[in-house]
């Protein structure tokens, strides 16, 4: 090699270093100019309400039943209105008396194109039984399910209403889960059986809506309207996404709705998360009402006909819906 050669290759070197260290700085304010900080839309509580009130409207929403049936569409449609890819999943699963259910995962897709995702999830069938009514003779008759069920699925359809106009960086998709809440009830004296419940997830889990589905992480919302209501860190989600659930709860706290959410240890709580997390290794968080203190660690009026409208508190929705909507918007 000659000496020109050999100037040639370390002048190369050189502008090679100095390039890559400016090409760092560059891809910074590169990221920062094609992802620019979105500014988090404001979460309507009222609409919130609004989309609980129509589900509960229907009447119970149990599988094989009319009403079931009548609110799929609504909720399909809600999806569709709102500017997402929708697929409604149809499937058999067999509950644990033996019924053959007939269940439809919704699954509302925004800005499909794109391959990071985030998964926001929520049961949409109410359980039924009443099998914790204090009156007995009400035990086998179906719930309403305001909290349990309408309210999840209202949150995520008010989020779901502003990702036409405000599009998050990564690609959302929604999916109500059918068939949670079918599991073994409490006065059947055999072994508790987990995967009892939650059957509409695990339907998911084993046949995914798109093949090799996967996204960054998921948030589950069960119960997460009545008035009062506490969210302490499920331990489940401390499991799958300690820093995920550190990062939602310090997010409520900044955004002032520590009163909700209190990062006191929850239960292990056996739900449509751990499937999520079971079959696709999505790293998923609960954000469930818990109260220690009850006999059931659940609010009163849970798995009882105490759960209708009384219960709903546009607070709670509040504190939730934006705690999430902050979360998905401040994602680059
Ligand atoms: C169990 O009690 C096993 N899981 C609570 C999940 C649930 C039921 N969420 C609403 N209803
Ligand atoms: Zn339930």
């Amino acid at each position: 090699m000659n000496n020109k050669l050999i100037s040639l290759g370390v002048i190369a070197m050189v502008f090679g270093i100095i390039s890559c260290g400016q090409s760092t700085g560059r891809q910074t304010t590169a990221n920062h100019q094609t992802k620019p900080d979105l500014t988090t839309p404001v979460f309507d509580a009222d609409s919130a309400y609004h989309y609980i009130d129509t589900q509960v409207a229907f009447g119970p929403r149990v599988p094989n039943t009319p009403e079931h049936l009548a609110c799929a569409e609504y909720l399909a449609e809600k999806l569709e209105q709102f500017g997402a890819e929708v697929i409604v999943q149809q499937g058999e699963v067999r509950a644990f008396d033996n019924t053959i259910l007939n269940i439809r995962n919704i699954i509302g897709q925004f800005q499909p194109e794109k391959n990071d995702r985030i998964l926001l999830f929520a049961h949409w069938d109410t359980r039924p039984f009443a099998d914790h009514d204090p009156d007995p003779a009400l035990r086998n008759k179906p719930i309403l399910g305001a909290n349990d069920g309408a309210s999840g699925v209202g949150v995520l359809l008010e989020i779901a209403r502003h990702l036409k106009e405000n599009p998050t960086h990564p690609g959302i998709d929604i999916i109500f889960f059918d068939a949670e809440d079918y599991g073994i009830p409490d006065h059947i004296q055999v072994a508790y059986k987990p995967d009892t419940w939650c059957l509409g997830s695990q339907f998911w889990g084993r046949n995914p809506h798109r093949k090799n589905y996967y996204a960054r992480f998921g948030i589950l919302l069960d119960m997460v309207g009545a008035k009062g209501a506490q969210f302490y860190r499920e331990q489940y989600s401390m499991q799958f996404a300690p820093r995920l659930v550190d990062h939602i709860w310090n997010t409520a706290a900044r955004l002032g709705f520590s009163a909700w959410f209190n990062f006191g240890t929850g239960g292990m709580i056996t739900d449509d998360h751990v499937y999520v997390y079971k079959h696709l290794r999505i790293p998923s968080v609960n954000i469930i009402q818990y109260e220690p203190a009850s006999h059931t660690s659940f609010g009163h009026y849970w798995h009882t006909h105490q759960d209708t409208m009384d219960n709903i508190d546009r607070n709670t929705l509040k504190a939730v819906g934006q705690t999430v909507m902050e979360v998905i918007y401040t994602e680059k």
